[in-house]
């Protein structure tokens, strides 16, 4: 069992790395060895009222994990969720400065803009695909606040899935327009391919990776709002980035996210 004193002060140790840009050692090493993915998601929860009641806005929900590679790796048989916040937003072409975080990586992510609430559960991508609005590519900097990157699921969850930067691209495209499945993607760092794949990276279809984030939502009473702009998760790795990267990501019939890191 956590307690809510446990619950808010795994969450201030968590928000209090993340703001003051340093790594500190994984909760399940420190404050609360036995932490469970519900407990974690408690902490997450916490952490996402504490930046409410600091004014910050929420821009949409975020899916991590989404690989099913990736999600054997970890042991697990389901992605993490997490929530992108209007701080997090940098313009495309703009600049993600290496002293606003601690140890930066990049992905590329196909982004979802919902026209319609989607309510677990039970919902399936072809449910999604008709609710969605838009969809437009994405650049996502996450950055574990763990030191050495040493995590376990719980610590990952309970650290907002290590959300930190999000670079949208500038096109919206009807999702009716592509098979997202076959959207082809790189991200090119200096000029140099690091990472290649395709839509169905994510979960087959990113489409689906909307409709498991409802159907995780609504086992807390909650679901997927209209207006919500949803990253579904890397299709391609997470590449580490440096001081003066130029870092762009090509998704083929999407268009161009870029940035620098400064
Ligand atoms: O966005 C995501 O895929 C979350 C990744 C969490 C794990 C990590 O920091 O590598
Ligand atoms: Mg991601």
């Amino acid at each position: 069992m956590i307690t809510q004193e446990q619950i808010k002060q795994i969450a201030t140790y968590l928000q209090d790395a993340e703001y003051e840009k340093r790594e500190v050692v994984k909760v399940t090493a420190s404050i609360k060895p036995d932490l469970t993915f519900d407990e974690a998601y408690l902490v997450q929860e916490e952490i996402v009222r504490m930046k409410l009641a600091e004014g910050k806005k929420i821009v949409g929900p975020k899916m991590g994990l989404t690989s099913y590679a990736k999600m054997k790796q970890m042991g697990v048989d389901e992605p993490i969720y997490g929530y992108v916040f209007d701080y997090m937003l940098i313009d495309n072409g703009g600049q993600v400065k290496l002293s606003d975080v601690i140890h930066p990586k990049v992905e590329a992510e196909i982004a979802f803009v919902m026209g319609e609430d989607v309510e677990g559960p039970g919902v399936t991508g072809a449910q999604v695909l008709a609710a969605t609005e838009y969809v437009l590519p994405a650049l996502e900097v996450i950055d574990s606040r763990y030191e050495n990157f040493n995590f376990t699921f719980p610590d990952v969850v309970a650290d907002n899935a290590s959300t930190s930067r999000v670079v949208f691209g500038t096109a919206l495209k009807k999702p009716d327009q592509f098979d997202l499945e076959l959207v082809g993607t790189t991200i090119t760092i200096n000029g140099e391919i690091k990472e290649l794949g395709a839509g169905a990276a994510v979960l087959g279809h990113p489409a689906n990776s909307v409709a498991m984030l409802a159907n995780m939502l609504a086992r807390k009473g909650e679901k997927v709002k209209k207006g919500d702009i949803i990253l579904t998760g890397g299709i391609t790795g997470a590449v580490m980035l440096s001081k003066g990267d130029v870092v762009s990501g090509k998704f083929d019939g999407l268009g161009e996210v870029a940035f620098t890191v400064v």
